[in-house]
């Protein structure tokens, strides 16, 4: 595999569907192209990046009916000639064409190669590049946010202003190394640019959680004693009738795991078999599965039927619970008044699965509890590849802090403002090895 020779793929979803998309990107995209192409224009003299009409022909056989683009290096996403035919969506026809465009010398592109040859060719910086699959994959409006501010070079522009700070302190340092070596480091000089800089990371850093929660989305777990309602709240929570909800205790033998997009944010949402001594080995093992995820839950929302006096187990099990909600539901009944007097460090809420009743309020609390109370900056970090980065930078900056402190030699600093330079060049690829950008564009589908 080269980076230098023409690749081909198909660019839409695999399936039938009303267009099927063929990218050709390399040196001999376009000669490759006009090849299969007849039109008013012969494909070689299109202008760049309009749409033009025409007929592809595989071996003198009038074959399909499409519309062609041409883009010119370096005006193109990959920043090489590239070509794209707007075909019919049929697999097999679109394999049919592929097979040809192989034979006339292309060869299959590998998983995101479109992409990593953008990187490559200087049109985007690797944030960018992750962030095109990240726009790909995205479920929710914010992920789709974050992604976006990255693929436009928001968070390379961030990374580029500190480094900028800390070459700038880099600088001072070296200008004074240079004189002789009497002259003292002016700390007062050098240190502002570098505290700057650290606190913009440290912020970075604390998004990470938040943005984490963004891409990967969190899991909610329903649980409980049955018959208290869980299905039917996961059913309104998903406004569908998914799991199956009657009056007769044990009914959800198995968890029930379904996304939700919970204002912005995607929720897996688990209903669980409820949670009572049994001597039946298929409830009992609906009770470990339950349990597991409990363990795994951002936030478990324990549920009792709140028309009913509270009893122990109920109150036994939500004090065993990290992050939960006690909601007492079946409001529509009348809440219990010796609810009230529970203590329990949980929040309580009231609501009805059945009337809809405060479910609006619930879905406002869950969103709150991830997110927290306010806005998202827009400069969210959601990869653990950044996190670990601008680890190393932070500390390679409070260590040049700690230095500056106690009068080390300039020497000293200079090397550690030199791993966060590293760190932070590493996040956009300034200097990635080949490995790490294998490992990242092979998550990529092929085609992008
Ligand atoms: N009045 C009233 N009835 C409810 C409410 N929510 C659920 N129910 C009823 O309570 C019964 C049990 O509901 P489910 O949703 O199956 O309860 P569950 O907790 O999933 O029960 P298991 O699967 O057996 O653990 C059904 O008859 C529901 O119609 C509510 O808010 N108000
Ligand atoms: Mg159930």
């Amino acid at each position: 595999m080269s980076d230098k020779d023409t690749i081909a793929a198909i660019a839409t979803a695999p399936g039938e569907g009303a267009i099927g998309i063929i990218r050709l990107s390399g040196p001999d995209a376009i000669s490759i192209a006009e090849r299969f192409f007849k039109g008013k224009t012969p494909l070689s003299h299109l202008p760049s990046r309009q749409l033009s009409f025409g007929h592809l022909y595989i071996q003198g056989r009038d074959f399909d009916k499409i519309l062609v683009s041409v883009m010119r290096a370096p005006n193109s996403f990959t920043g090489e000639d590239t070509v794209e035919f707007n075909c019919h969506g049929g697999p097999f026809l679109l394999r049919r064409i592929m097979e040809a465009i192989f034979h006339e010398g292309a060869r299959p592109a590998g998983p995101g190669e479109f992409t990593r040859r953008a990187f490559l060719n200087g049109k985007i910086d690797l944030s960018q590049a992750e962030a095109v699959s990240d726009m790909i994959t995205a479920k929710s409006d914010l992920s789709l946010q974050s992604a976006f501010f990255q693929l436009r070079g928001g968070l390379h522009r961030r990374f580029a202003k500190m480094a900028e700070s800390i070459r700038q302190a880099a600088m001072l340092l070296e200008a004074g190394l240079d004189f002789s070596e009497d002259v003292e480091i002016d700390v007062e000089m050098i240190k502002p640019p570098i505290a700057q800089a650290s606190r913009h990371i440290e912020d970075l850093i604390l998004s990470y959680e938040r943005g984490k929660i963004i891409r990967e989305g969190a899991v909610i777990t329903l649980a409980g004693q049955p018959n208290v309602g869980k299905s039917s709240l996961l059913n309104r929570l998903l406004e569908e009738d998914r799991a199956i909800v009657t009056d007769i205790p044990g009914t959800t033998r198995d968890t029930i795991e379904e996304q939700i997009d919970l204002n912005g944010i995607t929720v897996t949402l688990v209903d669980t078999a409820g949670i009572r001594d049994t001597d039946d080995p298929v409830e009992r093992e609906g009770t470990r599965r339950s349990q597991q995820f409990i363990d795994r839950a951002a936030i478990v929302l324990y549920i009792v039927d709140g028309s009913l006096p509270p009893s122990t187990l109920d109150l036994d099990n939500i004090s065993r619970y990290g992050l939960a909600f006690l909601v007492l539901n079946k409001s529509d009944l009348g809440i219990y008044t010796g609810w009230q007097s529970v203590q329990s460090l949980h929040p309580q809420l009231i609501l009805s699965a059945k009337t809809g009743d405060g479910i609006s309020t619930l879905r406002d609390r869950l969103r709150e509890t991830l997110l927290g109370k306010s806005d998202l900056p827009d400069e969210i970090v959601t990869k653990e590849r950044h996190v670990l980065a601008l680890q190393q930078a932070s500390t390679g900056l409070s260590e040049a802090l700690q230095s500056l402190e106690f009068g080390n030699p300039g020497e000293i600093i200079a090397m550690d403002l030199r791993v966060a330079l590293d760190a932070l060049a590493a996040i956009i690829g300034e200097t990635t090895p080949d490995d790490v950008l294998d490992r990242i564009f092979k998550t990529f589908c092929i085609g992008k």
